[in-house]
C-alpha cells in the first residue's frame, strides 16, 4: 500500500515527505495506521548524524499512537480496531531478558531493529523501489508502519485519547519509570534533574509522586523552569549564571549531596556534575541522556570507591506490554499529567517545524496530527 511518510534520506538534512510503498505484514507482524506521532530529542540525535546505529535512508519517529490495520499470521494479541502505542523497547516474555526480571532490555529482536530491518532481515518500506529502513522498530513518521506484535502494547480504554498517550510511546514513560524503576526514590529524598526537556520534567514528576523532599531543576534555558516548578520542582539552577562547577554549587546547597541525580540531555560532561552533586556513601546517578557516538564519561573512581553509584535508564526501566496499561490508567484518573508537556500541535506534513522547535529550546512535545 502506499502511505505518506517523512523519509530522512540523509543525515543532517530535513526530513521530506513522500509516498513510499508498504508492503503486507508477514508472520509475527501487524500493519498500524499511525494517527498521532511527537518528536523526541532522540530522533533528532539519529538524523543529526551523531548516533553509530543511524541508517540512511530510514523512517524515524518512535514516540507515537495508532489503530491496528492488519495482522500477519500468528498474531493473536491484536486485531484490526485495536488502538496501540508501538515500543521501541519490546517486550517477547520469552527470551533470557525478558525471563530475567532483572531488566526491560528484551533481547528477541534488537539485533534487526538496530540495523533497521524486521526480525526476518528484511524491510517493509521502499521508494521508487529502493528501500528505505525501519527505525526502533517503530517507524512512527510513516501514516502506515509495520512492526513486531512484541513492538506493540494495547491501549485496552478506548476512551484513553490516542493524540496524549502516544507520549507514552517514550518521554513521559522514561522519565516516570527512571524513578520508580530504575533509582527506586523513595519518600524525603534529596534530588537534582539536569536537562527540563521531556525527559527532565516527566522525571519531576516521577519524583513528585515518589514524594521528594527536594526537587532541584537545572537547565541554562530559564524559560524551562516554569513547567518544571508546575510538575513539583523545589529550587532552579541555570549553570551558566556561576563561576564554578555546578556540583560544587549543589553539594553546597545541600549538606553534601543530594540522594539521586538524573542527567536527561546526553552530554557526558554534565553526566560528570549529576555523578560528582551526590552524596557520598549513598547518591546515586541515573544517566536517561544519550551521548553521541565516540563520546566517553570519566569521573575520578574515588567518586565510586567512596559510595556514588552511576547507573543508566532506558525506557525508564518499563517493560512496556506489563506496565504501560497501568501507566495510561494513571494518566486517565488524573494521577499522570500529559497536557502539560504538550506545548504544539502541528499538521504532519509540518514535521521539519516540531524538530526547529526542540533544537531552539522552544518546545517539550509537538504532537503531529496525520
Ligand atoms: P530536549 O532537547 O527537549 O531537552 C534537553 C534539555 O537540556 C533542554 O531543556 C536544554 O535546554 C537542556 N540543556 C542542554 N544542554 C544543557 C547543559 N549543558 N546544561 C543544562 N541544561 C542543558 O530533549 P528530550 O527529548 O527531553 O531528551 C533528553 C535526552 O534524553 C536526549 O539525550 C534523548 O536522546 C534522551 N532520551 C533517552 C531515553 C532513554 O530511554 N534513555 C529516552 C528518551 C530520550
Ligand atoms: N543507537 C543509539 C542508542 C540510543 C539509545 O541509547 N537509545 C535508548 C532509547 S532513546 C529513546 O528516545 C535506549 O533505549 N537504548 C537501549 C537500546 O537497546 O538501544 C546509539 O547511540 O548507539
Ligand atoms: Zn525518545
Amino acid at each position: 500500500m502506499k502511505s505518506r511518510a517523512a523519509v530522512a534520506f540523509k543525515a543532517g538534512e530535513p526530513l521530506q515527505i513522500v509516498e513510499i510503498d508498504v508492503e503486507d505484514p508477514k508472520a509475527g507482524e501487524v500493519l498500524v495506521k499511525i494517527l498521532y506521532t511527537s518528536v523526541c530529542h532522540t530522533d533528532a540525535y539519529t538524523l543529526s548524524g551523531a548516533d553509530p546505529e543511524g541508517i540512511f535512508p530510514a523512517v524515524l519517529g518512535h514516540e507515537g499512537a495508532g489503530v491496528v490495520v492488519a495482522v500477519g499470521e500468528g498474531v493473536t494479541s491484536v486485531e484490526p480496531g485495536d488502538h496501540v502505542i508501538p515500543l521501541y523497547t519490546p517486550e517477547c516474555g520469552k527470551c533470557k531478558f525478558c525471563l530475567s526480571g532483572k531488566t526491560n532490555l528484551c533481547g528477541a529482536i534488537r539485533e534487526t531493529q538496530g540495523k533497521g530491518l524486521m526480525p526476518d532481515g528484511t524491510t517493509r518500506f521502499s521508494y521508487n523501489g529502493e528501500p528505505i529502513y525501519h527505525y526502533m522498530g517503530t517507524s512512527t513518521f510513516s501514516e502506515y508502519t509495520v512492526v513486531s506484535e512484541i513492538s506493540l502494547v494495547k491501549v485496552e480504554d478506548q476512551e484513553a485519547p490516542l493524540d496524549k498517550v502516544c507520549l507514552f510511546g517514550c518521554g513521559v514513560t522514561t522519565g516516570i519509570g527512571a524513578v520508580h524503576n530504575t533509582a527506586k526514590v523513595e519518600e524525603g529524598a534529596v534530588t537534582a534533574v539536569f536537562g527540563l526537556g521531556a525527559i527532565g520534567l516527566a522525571v519531576i514528576q516521577g519524583l513528585t509522586q515518589a514524594k521528594a523532599s527536594r526537587i532541584i531543576a537545572i537547565d541554562m534555558n530559564e524559560d524551562k523552569f516554569e513547567l518544571a516548578k508546575k510538575m513539583g520542582a523545589t529550587d532552579f539552577i541555570n549553570p551558566s549564571k556561576f563561576d564554578k562547577p555546578i556540583q560544587e554549587v549543589i553539594v553546597e546547597m545541600t549538606d553534601g549531596g543530594v540522594d539521586y541525580s538524573f542527567e536527561c540531555i546526553g552530554n557526558v560532561e554534565v553526566m560528570r556534575s549529576a555523578l560528582e552533586c551526590c552524596h557520598k556513601g549513598w547518591g546515586q546517578s541515573i544517566i536517561i541522556g544519550v551521548a553521541a557516538g565516540g563520546k566517553e564519561i570519566s569521573t575520578r573512581p574515588f567518586q565510586l570507591v567512596t559510595g556514588r553509584v552511576w547507573k543508566g535508564s532506558a525506557f525508564g526501566g518499563v517493560k512496556g506490554r506489563t506496565e504501560l496499561p497501568g501507566m495510561i490508567e494513571d494518566f486517565m484518573n488524573g494521577k499522570i499529567d500529559l497536557d502539560s508537556f504538550i506545548t504544539h500541535h502541528l499538521d504532519f506534513k509540518d514535521i521539519n517545524e516540531a524538530f526547529d522547535l526542540l533544537h531552539k529550546g522552544e518546545s517539550i512535545r509537538t504532537v503531529l496530527t496525520y
